[in-house]
């Protein structure tokens, strides 16, 4: 199994299952602003040029979440089975994580990779902000009192889980306890604290909090 891994970036939601799971891959690590995602090579693995990529089985994998899925599924772990009580709940939480890392990707845009910074659309930042602020408050509402996403640990945590560092880069998280105390858990995951020992932390930002500019 190979994972073709940036460190910080969605392929941690990969390499934290594959951890929880107990699998072995070997990693080969990528940039996303060398502009080798746009090369023959990594489009043959993953042809919008996007990490994560998986090989596994004898062919290449790509989309975060089908990855996990396919993962849960091979191994017969950590979702619930189709037909199940929360079969429905696992699958909503695991494509809500990308309708709020889309989000968080339109800000890491705007606040860091967008050069000249006179390019940036700050209404779009405001916008961006409140809505990230919705997924936020939407999860903080589900986890008040509760450990997990769902009744148990499932992939789903990973896949939402890894998003939470980056919310609070651009929300504080003073005003979201339940989803702050839920990142602090999964942090503290034995698995998530060997994937990021194995494949680096965060390579994208450089401050702790990032403000809307003002116009
Ligand atoms: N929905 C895809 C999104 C993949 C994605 O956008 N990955 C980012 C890294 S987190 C990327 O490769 N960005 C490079 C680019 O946008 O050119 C997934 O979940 O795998």
């Amino acid at each position: 199994m190979i994972l073709h891994h940036v460190p910080g970036s969605r392929s941690m939601r990969v390499l934290w299952l594959i951890e929880e799971l107990g699998l072995d891959c070997q990693l080969r690590l990528w940039s996303l602003t060398d502009g080798s995602l746009r090369s023959a090579e990594f489009r043959a693995l993953s042809p919008a040029g996007r990490i994560p990529a998986l090989e596994i089985d004898g062919r290449p994998i790509f989309e975060s979440g089908a990855i996990l899925q396919y993962l849960t599924e091979r191994e017969g772990r950590l979702a619930p089975e189709p037909g199940a009580p929360e079969r429905a709940d696992f699958l909503e939480w695991l494509h809500f994580a990308e309708t709020q890392a889309c989000i968080l990707q339109a800000l890491n845009i705007h606040h860091i990779f967008l050069r000249p910074e006179s390019a940036r659309s700050i209404p779009l930042m405001r916008l961006d902000t409140r809505r990230l602020a919705v997924t936020a408050r939407t999860l903080d509402d589900h986890l008040a009192g509760r450990q997990t996403l769902l009744s148990v640990f499932s992939a789903a945590d990973c896949m939402l889980g890894f998003n939470i560092e980056a919310v609070f880069r651009f929300l504080p998280a003073a005003d979201y306890p339940a989803l702050a105390a839920y990142r602090d858990r999964m942090t503290a995951r034995p698995a998530y604290r060997r994937a990021l020992a194995r494949a680096g932390g965060d390579a994208i930002y450089e401050r702790d909090f990032y403000e809307v500019p003002d116009a």
